[in-house]
């Protein structure tokens, strides 16, 4: 019987999975579990070595021999750090030992505690991936644990070969129970390269055909030539949706635009008619990644998700089995070649459906009316740069013409150079840049302005409503007064003085028709200088006209989900 310990059941399924067979084990307590469940497994071949330093060598030779990867397990303390030697000859010489090494709970590290120092990071500089695990006790250390497993795993030959380090911590050992009669199958994520051979790829393509296809499109620009037209030969031959943000920038016929809003607006029987079979993801920084988060997490079919252009693991949803490890075209290009018949369209045209069906906000004076008249009165191929927090939401809540570029600092959505950054962009550029930006982080940035390559073709539009309003959205109005003294930074400031003294056209605008005025200016190809547009708002009808369009958008009621629990809770308890 294998132990109960979760975290040692996953760590060995995954071991055999990635074909790892053979361990040299030196004598201790605290890998007992482990040890015990190796030794009854007959897949393993397992060796006795009483000295750590010398047990790693001579798996340093069973790797020489047989080509595959070995481990080597110990106790904690004095014994991890005797595998260093062999460790830096294993990194010099590209072979790939698995060092695993016990340790007692994290928590307890310095605290006079029995065999006990400190054993993270004891081989940095000398090792391909060094992960530490913890106890699994819930789903999130339980995926935990299985991702860094699989990541060291996959470091052991990528991109040429070496040791990696799994720090497993192992309290229970004495009391540990063997009662386990199957290994679980845990999830193992796969990496395909870009020269795996026909036949993986051919079996990639089979998967997809006449499944359901969900492509994840995150930010991308400037946009890629061949990666579109790779997209669209896919979209013909596979069943898809491809979800996208202005940040995509992605111009595919079956491009779901509104993402951003289609995740709330879909009902109850379209939120399970539209569950994925397959979830393509490519670039990241989706605006919608917690609708999408929010939605898959109710699907109770067993989708997969693929990863591509990267060979690193990022699992935001929590069912990614393959990477690709490929420019993002070249995947499309694969799959096309082993594609049979055309697809129908009928996963895209169910999506579109919910779509169709959303209508823009028909908002009173405020940011979001002056965020809505700046989109529209856009220019064809307009550059558009769009701050964080609540301008890149306001942006989606409109269409736009499909041949805009939009940019953000979604990476890590800061304030601190939204407009630093567009004023870059528009250093290098002979065209009008435009940029949508909130008041706090224009006056965070605002030193951005004072630079020698300042554009003559900026154009800025400052939603001015005396404080950060993005703050206020989760919470009751009737915070508003308490939040804007240090959560929103509440102020009565205005840009006039300092961008006029920097040689912009400042034009500010407090009702609905001085606004299109004013937007009819910062759009006009006339204006010699840079032109800044204030707008001024009051915070919380700003906050309340967001909440209520979004809250319209909603299909699925208390009801829905009530009944939707039930139904996936209720067997549980009778199994
Ligand atoms: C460098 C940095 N500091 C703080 C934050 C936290 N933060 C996110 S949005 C925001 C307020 C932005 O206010 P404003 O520019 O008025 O835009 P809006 O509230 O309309 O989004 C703050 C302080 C951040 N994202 N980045």
């Amino acid at each position: 019987m294998y132990s109960d310990n979760k975290l040692i059941l996953h760590l060995i399924s995954l071991m055999k999975q990635h074909g790892i067979l053979r361990a040299v084990i030196s004598p201790g307590s605290r890998h007992y579990p482990l040890i015990r469940s190796m030794e009854q497994d007959p897949d393993f071949t397992l060796y006795s070595v009483v000295d750590e330093r010398s047990a790693a060598f001579f798996a340093l030779g069973l790797i020489q021999q047989t080509g595959a990867p070995v481990a080597v397990c110990c106790t904690s303390g004095t014994s991890a750090i005797n595998y260093g030697s062999a460790v830096v000859e294993a990194f010099y010489q590209g072979l790939p030992l698995v060092v695993l090494t016990a340790d007692r709970l994290p928590e307890l590290l310095n605290q006079k505690e029995e065999q006990m120092c400190l054993q993270k990071g004891v081989y940095d500089g000398f090792i391909r991936y060094q992960g530490q695990l913890t106890e699994v006790k819930n789903a999130l250390s339980e995926w935990y644990c299985n991702r860094v497993i699989n990541e060291a795993f996959l470091e052991l030959d990528h991109h040429g070969r070496g040791p990696v380090h799994l720090n497993c911590p192992i309290e229970s050992h004495h009391t540990d129970k063997f009662s386990t009669e199957k290994l679980p199958v845990v999830r193992r994520i796969t990496r395909v390269d870009a020269d795996a051979d026909d036949y993986v790829w051919q079996r990639y393509a089979s998967q997809l055909s006449g499944r359901k296809v969900l492509i994840v499109w995150g930010q991308a620009a400037p946009v890629d030539e061949r990666l579109g037209q790779a997209v669209e030969r896919f979209v013909e031959m596979f069943d898809c949706a491809i979800l996208v943000d202005r940040l995509s920038n992605c111009r595919s016929s079956r491009a779901i635009k509104s993402a951003y809003l289609a995740l709330r607006a879909m009902t109850i029987d379209q939120a399970s008619e539209l569950a994925p079979d397959i979830v393509i993801t490519l670039f990241g920084n989706y605006t919608f990644n917690s609708g999408l988060k929010g939605y898959l997490s109710t699907l109770d079919n067993p989708f997969e998700v693929w990863d591509l252009g990267t060979s690193r693991v990022a699992d935001p949803f929590r069912r990614l089995t393959t990477m690709f490890a490929a420019r993002e075209a070249f995947f499309f290009e694969r799959m096309c070649g082993f594609a049979g018949a055309k697809a129908s369209g009928t996963y895209f045209n169910a999506w579109a459906s919910v779509e169709r069906n959303i209508s823009e906000p028909q908002a009173t004076f405020g940011e979001i009316y002056a965020v809505g008249q700046l989109v529209r009165k856009l220019p064809q191929h307009a550059k558009l740069h769009i701050a964080n927090s609540l301008p890149i939401r306001m942006v989606h809540l409109f269409r736009s013409d499909p041949t805009i570029t939009s940019f953000c600092n979604r990476g890590v959505n800061g304030i601190d150079g939204c407009m630093s950054t567009a004023v870059g962009y528009a250093a290098a550029s002979a065209e009008p840049v435009y940029l949508v930006i909130g008041d706090l982080t224009f006056f965070y940035d605002m030193n951005a302005l004072w630079n020698r390559h300042l554009s003559k073709s900026l154009r800025i539009l400052l939603l001015n409503n005396e404080g950060g309003g993005v703050m206020h959205v989760p919470l009751s109005e009737s915070q508003a007064p308490q939040l804007s003294r240090h959560v929103s930074a509440g102020h009565v400031t205005s840009a006039q003085g300092w961008v006029e003294s920097l040689g912009f056209r400042y034009i500010s605008a407090r009702t609905a028709a001085e606004c299109d005025a004013a937007l009819d200016v910062l759009t006009s190809s006339e204006e010699p200088g840079p032109v800044l547009v204030e707008v001024f708002s009051v915070k919380e009808d700003d906050v309340r006209q967001f909440k209520a369009y979004l809250g319209g958008l909603n299909k699925i009621t208390f009801g829905d989900k009530v009944r939707r629990r039930l139904k996936r809770e209720l067997p549980k308890l009778f199994r």
